[in-house]
């Protein structure tokens, strides 16, 4: 026995008791001490039945994903699951929490598999760039099918326990949430039938009834566009298709072989890069764990624009009541019938009910008065990027909101020191920076003044999970994390188009590398006046920001898919960015009028001044302290940007490029392009000195 795994017995009932916390996954450790525990219930005479059950919050939630990329330890989850499926005495396996990857594949090893009402069960291996390495791919399908092995499998979903016993993959569903009692009583049941033992690799009517079915090529068409540039979605499908085309024995091993091919793929360390990024950036430096964290309960909003209206639906996804102040009535009631729509077409979609829109919506109160926040434990401030305007409102809530409320602002680049200094209580001046669409984006850039007190840092941090959003802690600058290094490729790719490309070939190059949308297509989807009104603020600023053919645009009032027209333009119900020969000859008449003979340009100098430009940022910011590790930034992109996560974030990917390859191509275009930004970073300088990588900070 280990420490990790133990058996005893209840009766004529071998209990096999894994615990292993966090998530019981399935460590070496973990691995041979099933094998030992099972060795001892086949032993043990006394024992008919045994059962497989975990301690602690989940059954076991899969692999050991911290061994990956290490030399595989014996014995090998496949070799594991084998013995209990070879097992002659029945063995039930008893589901809590999240049975998940190689958890559900020792479950479904077993022979029975009862689940608690709570449970959900998925195969999430296709999240980290790999498919069920363990058996799933061909067990799956024996009890589930074709169509539900290939849905659960390509998209990692979990699913409820009532759902998988409709599926034939759990046998049994118990309400209470008495695991190890519910587990004791199926197995002591099926002892007093006298069930035999039931080799789900032995079933095969699902697979005869799906053989030869289309559904695999269904899945790749797919699949081309939902999982576009990823490996594994495929491999999953080639490897569930194999048992239908195989014999078991042959289905495990071509399983095993699109495994590995996943496993040593760069994709599978991006995504479980990010996995673990995504974790950490909860750990915030320098904030001790045991920060008190305040109550939010009650939150007010200001602004019933875009940004205001679905960062109140948050709060009211989880049940917290909002007040959505506006200055005139007719903005408050556009606002919340907007909020009404978005809620109303996530129920037609039968994503939410319609007694949940009904909820929703009670929990959100429109109000043009301030006195409505006197009590709200936190205020988010979402009106319209002016400084004077936004140090007016913090004032004024200074005045009228309650001693702890916190005052948060979504700025997305003013300087929240400045806004603190509008009020009495800076060490509650926060900035909550929201990622458009604020009811569906997961990033929340939460953004430390220099006064805000660490009690606030660990409740906005708090309210990011409570609120479902991933939380990173940014310090204070022109553009935080995000928009610093955003406003950098921006400048990049409207300099490259002033140059001679055209904006769909810089937008071409960044959705080849795996963003969902170019520059220029998101450009016109946040408004061509959002940049421009940027770029005037800078100029105000005494900044130096070339003149841009953009801002021609603006003056034309083409702003993007809400004039129809913008860098691209637009087919009306169509959000398609089409190239437009109006924008080409504004942009060939701009050349001509800054005296630039255009030249042509490749796609790699397109993708190196624009990503390496963000790269050599993200290394000042990192110098500066503004974000605290590689893999925070990595987590904002990922989360606020779209970068494809199968790259593990703009830091991991250039540490797979090379710091070297980087600062190289960053001094030459310093030397070429000129502008300050492309001053190389000391920090990317030193790096690279020492032959270190982002990833070794
Ligand atoms: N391995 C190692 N650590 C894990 C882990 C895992 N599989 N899952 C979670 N953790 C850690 C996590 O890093 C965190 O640690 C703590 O547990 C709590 O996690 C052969 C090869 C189970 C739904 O992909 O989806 O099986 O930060 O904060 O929000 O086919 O964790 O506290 O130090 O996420 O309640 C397949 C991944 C692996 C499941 C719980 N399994 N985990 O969520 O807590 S591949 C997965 C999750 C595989 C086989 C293949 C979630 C959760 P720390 P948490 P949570």
């Amino acid at each position: 026995m280990s420490e990790v795994v133990n058996y005893t017995r209840e009766g004529n009932i071998g209990v096999i008791t894994v615990n292993y916390p966090p998530v019981n996954a399935l460590s070496q450790a973990v691995r041979s001490g099933l094998v030992a525990a099972l060795e001892h219930g086949q032993k043990d005479a006394e024992a008919k039945v045994l059962l497989l059950v975990c301690e602690g919050r989940t059954f076991i939630a899969g692999a050991d994903i911290r061994e990956f990329g290490k030399p595989m330890q014996e014995p090998g989850l496949p070799a594991v699951v084998e013995q209990f499926e070879n097992s002659d005495k029945p063995v039930v396996a008893a589901i809590h929490g999240t049975a998940l990857g190689g958890g559900l594949e020792t479950a479904l090893g077993c022979h029975y598999r009862i689940a608690l009402s709570s449970a959900k069960v998925g195969l999430p291996e296709v999240k980290l760039g790999l498919l069920p390495g363990a058996g799933g791919t061909q067990r799956l399908p024996r009890l589930a099918g074709a169509q539900k092995a290939l849905e659960m499998i390509t998209t990692g979903e979990f699913v409820a326990a009532k759902d998988a016993l409709a599926f034939g993959i759990v046998d049994a569903v118990d309400e209470s949430n008495d695991v190890k009692a519910a587990g004791i009583a199926y197995a002591q049941k099926l002892a007093d039938e006298g069930k035999p033992v039931r080799r789900v690799r032995d079933l095969t009517d699902r697979i005869e009834a799906d053989k030869g079915s289309d559904v695999f090529d269904q899945f790749r068409s797919a699949l081309q566009k939902k999982a576009r540039g990823q490996l594994s979605p495929f491999k999953c499908v080639d490897a569930v298709e194999a048992a239908f085309n195989l014999p078991f024995a042959e289905g495990m091993k071509r399983e095993r072989e699109l495994f590995m091919e996943c496993m040593d793929s760069p994709q599978r360390a991006g995504l479980v890069h990010a996995f673990f990024a995504e974790r950490q950036v909860s750990k915030v430096k320098g904030l001790p764990k045991d920060t008190p964290v305040r109550d939010v309960s009650s939150v007010g909003v200001i602004g019933a624009g875009t940004m205001g209206g679905g960062i109140a639906m948050n709060f009211a996804n989880v049940g917290i009541p909002v007040t959505i102040v506006e200055m005139k009535q007719e903005a408050l009631d556009k606002g919340l019938g907007i909020i009404r729509k978005n809620y109303e077409n996530s129920a037609k979609k039968g994503r939410i009910t319609q007694k949940q829109v009904e909820d929703r919506m009670a929990l959100i109160t429109g109000s043009l008065n301030y006195d409505e926040f006197k009590n709200v434990d936190l205020v988010i401030e979402a009106v319209f990027e002016n400084m004077a305007v936004k140090k007016e409102i913090f004032a004024k809530l200074d005045s009228v909101c309650k001693p702890g409320a916190i005052l948060a602002t979504n700025t997305s680049t003013l300087d929240i020191d400045e806004i603190a200094s509008a009020t009495n209580r800076p060490e509650d001046v926060v900035g909550m920076h929201f990622f458009s669409p604020a009811n569906v984006m997961k990033l929340l850039e939460n953004v430390r003044g220099s006064k805000t007190s660490d009690e606030v840092k660990a409740t906005v941090m708090a309210v990011a999970k409570k609120i479902k959003k991933v939380g990173v802690m940014v310090g204070n600058c022109h553009g935080f994390v995000g928009n610093r290094m955003l406003h950098k490729r921006g400048a990049e790719a409207m300099a490259l188009v002033n140059e001679g490309a055209t904006p769909q070939q810089v937008d071409k190059v960044l959705t080849d590398l795996g963003y969902p949308m170019g520059q220029f297509a998101m450009a016109d989807l946040a408004g061509i006046d959002v940049g421009y009104r940027i770029r005037e603020e800078m100029r105000n600023a005494g900044e130096d920001v070339a003149p841009s053919w953009m801002d021609k645009l603006a003056e034309q009032n083409r702003l993007g898919q809400k004039t129809m027209a913008g860098v691209y333009k637009y087919e009306e119900g169509s959000r398609k960015p089409i190239p437009d020969p109006e924008v080409e000859r504004l942009i060939g008449d701009f050349r001509k009028e800054q005296g630039i003979t255009p030249r042509e340009i490749t796609d790699q100098e397109i993708l190196e001044r624009c990503m390496y430009v963000m790269v050599n940022e993200a290394a000042k910011i990192l110098e500066e302290g503004i974000a605290d590790r590689a893999l925070d930034i990595d987590v904002v992109w990922i989360y606020g940007y779209g970068f494809p996560a199968y790259l593990g974030g703009p830091m991991f990917w250039a540490d797979q490029i090379g710091l070297d390859v980087i600062l190289a191509a960053v001094e030459k275009y310093h030397r070429e392009v000129g502008a300050d930004y492309w001053e190389p970073a000391p920090l990317l300088k030193q790096l690279v000195a020492d032959g270190k990588k982002f990833g070794d900070l």
